[in-house]
């Protein structure tokens, strides 16, 4: 007696199963859209891997060059840049850094953690280097670009 009420409640319930899977619509998606293909991984959780950081600088704009302001626009890849320094935050997920800038292969560099554009203004006419260099939050240096342009004659004199 037993076994058959067993029997009757798994075919019950094996029924219900049924019914339910298909009360749903094949056109009704069971899960979100995918995102567009481009997107870096939310930056809401510790990420379990990451690719190695990276560094993307772009070309002076060409109308602040022409007179004589360099706007160096840069980002970082599998980084985020942030003013926060020292051994602990290297253990943080996603990955921080910032940025140091070594102008005309100066001896000395600056740090910077806003992420903002690069400005700088008065540079004498003639070619100039621009080094970017994207550190780790203890100023280790892992990745890194120079841009090389010129500043005219006529945009000089600032
Ligand atoms: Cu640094």
């Amino acid at each position: 007696m037993r076994r058959i009420v067993n029997s009757a409640v798994a075919a019950a319930f094996a029924a219900l199963v049924t019914a339910c899977a298909a009360s749903i619509p094949a056109s009704v998606p069971t899960s979100p859209a995918p995102v567009s293909p481009g997107w870096e991984p939310a930056p809401v959780v510790a990420l379990p891997a990451q690719p190695p950081a990276s560094l993307v600088v772009d070309a002076p704009l060409p109308d602040q060059l022409a007179a004589g302001l360099v706007v160096i626009r840069y980002r970082a890849e599998n980084l985020r840049i942030v003013p926060v320094y020292g051994q602990a935050a290297l253990d943080v997920s996603p990955r921080i850094g910032h940025i140091h800038v070594t102008v005309d292969n100066a001896a000395w560099h600056w740090a910077d953690g806003s992420g903002e554009p690069l400005i700088i203004q008065g540079l004498p006419p003639g070619p100039h280097k621009v080094w970017i260099g994207l550190a780790d939050p203890t100023h280790k240096i892992i990745d890194s670009k120079a841009v090389d342009f010129v500043i005219s004659a006529q945009g000089g004199h600032h």
